[in-house]
């Protein structure tokens, strides 16, 4: 089809590549806006469009003194988080969606949203995104274009995405793209007055993976609007993964150097707030030890040529959970927003024009809440929180100052231990190191965590996680495990990454964490790193390798030992019962469970003791 020239900006595009355009006009004459713009990814853009933001009353500069570029906004109310219940895979057989997964009929969905979409960017401005996941001088560039009704969602881009000459460039050339629609669902009648955050109470987060293709509607929001993130670069990305022979995980991905300087890469994949950001970026305590950062969120790894397994981060940027980020829990995520170009989203405003938090530094006096009303210490609105729990600080990579230097290498970071962690009050040990690959994929499999404010619903209940992926599978859950089988089983077993299970959110009985965590979960690495050189002991229990106090370096811990000790301890009878809830996990899944998971299962009631 031919542009609809009455749309301003819809002529002489800066891309050449055919497909591109027809689709771009395509959703124009769909949505309707009142102009099209083509995003560069350049300074002049991000200036731009900020100000703009910030004369929308979207945006409100901070003090350029204290985060210079950086901008605070706040979301509608109910307009805060994932809306997982909204989210589908919609496979063209309901089985490849399978049971972890809201799914619906491909044409029907595209007929749905077709109408939502139709005139639903009427007074807005037609954003196209050419974006790139991972480097651009990858061997194959993995490409989308993102088109929204939103500032917000391109100014995000620009922080969490590669995008700019060499994106365009690629994208002229036959490499394939994802097509990710966006709208936040509120056209502008004329003369009507904006609000400072469109949206709709209708939201869709859709996924097309045999089309490798992105429909989201009605939210403004990280996760269900940034598309380059959870819908690309797990949701589709699992889906080629499979296909493909590599995984696309929820996981950071940190580098460790040891006082020999020697140099180990690990993954771990940890539920929405439960620490991968925190973990990626630590301090160790333990002298001598050193962490370098690559990752927060995402990792893809493919094997190399030498048989090992090397990680991706397809992020440029991170956006991260800001309650409870302070100059002690993560310093080195405080001195990434220090140096500015950095976006806030519904964290707290100060009378000074800078950000603030629950658990940060110096509690002020007065701040506005993001629901923009006063709130002081004391007022605190009846107990409720300054900051919303899922406010988010979206900032550069490259401000990161323990960024690792190979963090942009194309080829990635060849991974020596893969975490499994979850946030469990009980029963799940400080650390344990599986038996072999498959006792690994059973682990990560059988995560379970409480659930976070990183997604609308109830906080705290437990619910299996499996790989940290439940939201973020893109296909059926009983396949994925099986991919995770495959993978080990077509690698050398020497080389494959170890896997070991963390739980950093142990209590004791008054509701105390029984382990320091943070900075501290440097010892735990430590052990982890060597187990791998075959320095460290473990006690072999029923559920694997497990430490005891006197195996993990704990010189200089102020925890009381028995404390320690609970965190590390493997209770049988807690154990037991956990049986009962693994097994109505894998009946959930019916015939697709792997038949070695259900072997899994057996050898460990029979180590349990348990018929
Ligand atoms: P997403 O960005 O949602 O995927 O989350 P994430 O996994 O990156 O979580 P993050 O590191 O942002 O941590 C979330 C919350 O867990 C924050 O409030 C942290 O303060 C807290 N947290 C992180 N690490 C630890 C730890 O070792 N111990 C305890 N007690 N809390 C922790
Ligand atoms: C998560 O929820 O896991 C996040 C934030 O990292 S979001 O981008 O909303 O997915
Ligand atoms: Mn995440």
């Amino acid at each position: 089809m031919t542009a609809v020239p009455t749309i301003q900006g819809l002529e002489n595009p800066p891309i050449g590549r055919r497909e591109v355009l027809d689709w771009v006009a395509e959703v124009a004459d769909l949505t309707t806006p009142d102009r099209v713009v083509w995003c560069d990814g350049s300074q002049e853009e991000w200036d731009r469009l900020t100000k703009e933001l910030v004369d929308a009353g979207t945006f409100v500069q901070l003090d350029p003194d204290k985060k210079p570029n950086s901008f605070y906004a706040a979301s509608d109310p109910d307009d805060v988080a994932r809306v997982e219940e909204r989210t589908y895979i919609c496979s063209v057989d309901p089985a490849d969606a399978g049971v972890t997964n809201n799914w619906m009929d491909p044409a029907e969905m595209k007929a749905t949203m077709t109408e939502l979409y139709r005139g639903c960017m009427r007074g807005r401005t037609l954003y196209v995104i050419p974006f790139c996941m991972g480097p651009t001088s990858a061997e194959r560039p993995m490409l989308g274009v993102e088109l929204s009704d939103s500032a917000y969602v391109v100014v995000s881009m620009h922080i969490m995405t590669r995008m700019g000459a060499e994106v365009q460039r690629l994208l002229d050339g036959d490499t394939d793209w994802v097509p990710a629609l966006h709208s936040l669902g509120a056209p502008l009648e004329p003369g009507q007055e904006d609000v400072r955050w469109p949206c709709n109470q209708t939201k869709y987060i859709t996924h097309f993976p045999e089309e490798r293709m992105i429909w989201s509607y009605g939210s403004g929001y990280g996760g269900n609007a940034l598309l380059g993130k959870k819908c690309y670069s797990l949701r589709i990305a699992s889906a080629m993964a499979r296909d493909e022979g590599w995984l696309a995980e929820h996981m950071l991905i940190l580098k460790l150097i040891s006082p020999e300087e020697k140099v180990y890469y690990v993954a771990a994949a940890f539920p929405s707030a439960c620490g991968k950001t925190n973990l990626a970026m630590l301090e160790p305590t333990i002298p001598g030890w050193k962490v370098e950062t690559l990752g927060d969120d995402i990792a893809w790894m493919h094997f190399g040529a030498d048989g090992r397994l090397y990680a991706v981060n397809p992020e440029a940027g991170f956006f991260g959970v800001a309650p409870g980020t302070n100059w002690k829990t993560n310093p080195n995520a405080m001195r990434t927003i220090e140096r500015g170009n950095s976006l806030f989203t519904n964290v707290a405003l100060t009378d000074d024009k800078d950000i603030w938090w629950e658990g940060m530094e110096g509690e002020p006096e007065h701040v506005l809440s993001w629901k923009g009303q006063d709130w002081s210490p004391a007022n605190g609105e009846a107990g409720q929180p300054a900051a919303h729990p899922n406010s988010r600080y979206c900032t550069p990579m490259s401000q990161c100052p323990i960024l690792a230097p190979e963090w942009d290498d194309p080829n990635g970071v060849p991974i020596s231990a893969i975490l499994f962690g979850g946030r469990r009050k009980t029963t799940i040990p400080l650390v344990n190191e599986s038996f072999d690959w498959q006792h690994g994929t059973f682990m990560g499999a059988t995560l379970s965590s409480e659930k976070t404010a990183a997604a609308a619903g109830a906080v705290g209940q437990v619910r299996r996680d499996p790989m940290a992926m439940i939201p973020f599978i893109g296909y059926n859950v009983g396949d994925y495990f099986q991919h995770w089988i495959d993978v080990g089983k077509g690698a050398d077993a020497d080389k494959l990454p170890r896997i070991f299970y963390v739980n950093w959110f142990r209590r004791g009985d008054d509701g105390r964490f029984l382990w320091p965590g943070f900075g501290e979960n440097g010892r735990v690495l430590k052990w982890i790193i060597q187990r791998l050189e075959g320095k460290a002991a473990a006690t072999e229990t029923a559920i694997g390798h497990v430490p005891t106090a006197d195996q993990i370096d704990l010189d200089g811990v102020s925890e009381p030992l028995e404390d320690i000790e609970a965190s590390l301890k493997v209770d049988i009878e807690e154990w037991r019962a956990e049986i009962p809830l693994i097994e109505e996990w894998f009946d959930s899944i019916g015939e697709k469970l792997p038949t070695s998971m259900r072997d899994e299962l057996e050898a460990l009631k029979q180590r349990l003791g348990v018929s």
